[in-house]
């Protein structure tokens, strides 16, 4: 694990550099101080996050249960890790049990010291997700301060309720081991997107929930790191930038918070590329003030507000030998 861990490290730094080792000399004068210390901020936030991991892996026993799954043979030890309700169907349950598993909302304990809580589990396209994010019907309030975001809100019961799941939450699922983020977007036409980030990382409150993923496939476009100019990245990409809403601004934008314009929490930058969390239109196309849409802006841009979005994770070393069946009608 950890050898992995330094092989990717490695290959981050070595992706952060590229951009400049292309540019002349005569491009790199004309990067002013600002750029250069935001791209020191950005790496510090890599080997911050690296840090924070590297403990956690050394303080738990993540590896050994990882490889017991790849084993299909679980030991007794292996079996006292699993949650003792209906369970957390991410890592383990799913992969042995699936069959007899529907999408629906199951109680879940990611943490022995915490109490459990309802997620949706989305047992189609290829199973074992879960829902930390949902827009379908612009009925839930998004526009809410920290502590609604920390703990979450919205409705858990019906298969096209609105939530977040709450940063702690999220949180604790993530610390769990890696996960792979997937969202599913659809637009006013029924079309469908989808991105995929692999190695979804959160930090905790202290630090803001601060954000991290990795390598993006899909064929949304990869708006989560603010688009393919540099300028455009520097200003909107929302790797590395810590959580913000209307009552708390932790955003890069020092002459406003981006919270209170784009109308609900999000990891904004100055401001944003994504937004997931926006005001819901029912028109698509909009406009206002401010750009303050469900929007991924590599579909369809700023001013395009989506139908509906689902954030879900899991774990990559999920088996995924299936097709899902589509039931939520959220598949890529
Ligand atoms: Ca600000």
């Amino acid at each position: 694990m950890s050898v992995l861990m330094s092989c990717w490290l490695l290959l981050l730094l070595v992706n952060f550099g590229s951009p400049a080792a292309r540019l002349s000399e005569n491009d790199i004068c004309l990067l002013d101080n600002n750029k250069l210390r935001q791209r020191l901020k950005h790496l510090q936030d890599l080997l911050y996050l690296y840090e924070l991991q590297l403990k956690d892996i050394l303080e738990n026993t993540y590896h050994r249960t990882k490889s017991g799954l790849f084993s299909g043979n679980r030991s007794m030890q292996h079996e006292a890790l699993l949650p003792a309700t209906s369970g957390n169907l991410i890592v383990y349950d799913q992969v042995y049990n699936r069959k007899k598993t529907k999408s629906g909302y199951y109680r879940v304990r990611p943490r022995a010291d915490r109490e459990p809580f309802l997620v949706y589990c989305d047992m189609s396209d290829g199973g074992g997700w879960t829902v930390i994010q949902r827009r379908s019907n612009g009925r839930e309030n998004f526009n809410r301060k920290w502590n609604d975001y920390k703990l979450g809100f919205g409705k858990f019961q019906g298969k096209n309720d609105e939530y977040w799941l709450g940063n702690d939450h999220i949180y604790d699922l993530l610390a769990r081991g890696e996960s792979s983020l997937k969202i599913d977007l659809m637009d006013w036409h029924g079309e469908r997107r989808y991105a995929v980030y692999e190695n979804l990382q959160l930090t905790n409150e202290q630090d803001n929930y601060r954000l991290w993923f990795g390598t993006y496939s899909g064929n949304a476009g990869d708006a989560l790191s603010g688009g393919s100019s540099f300028e455009d990245q520097w200003s909107a990409s929302h790797r590395g930038m810590q959580f913000t809403t209307s009552d708390k601004d932790h955003d890069r934008f020092l002459a406003g918070n981006c919270a209170l314009e784009s109308s609900g929490g999000w990891w904004f930058n100055r401001c944003h590329a994504v937004n997931l969390n926006g005001q819901y239109y029912k028109t698509g196309r909009y406009n206002g003030s401010h750009d303050n849409g469900i929007v991924w802006s590599t579909w369809h841009g700023m001013w395009y507000s989506l139908k509906f979005s689902a954030m879900k994770i899991r774990s990559p070393f999920f088996v995924d030998s299936e097709s899902g069946d589509g039931e939520d009608g959220q598949g890529s």
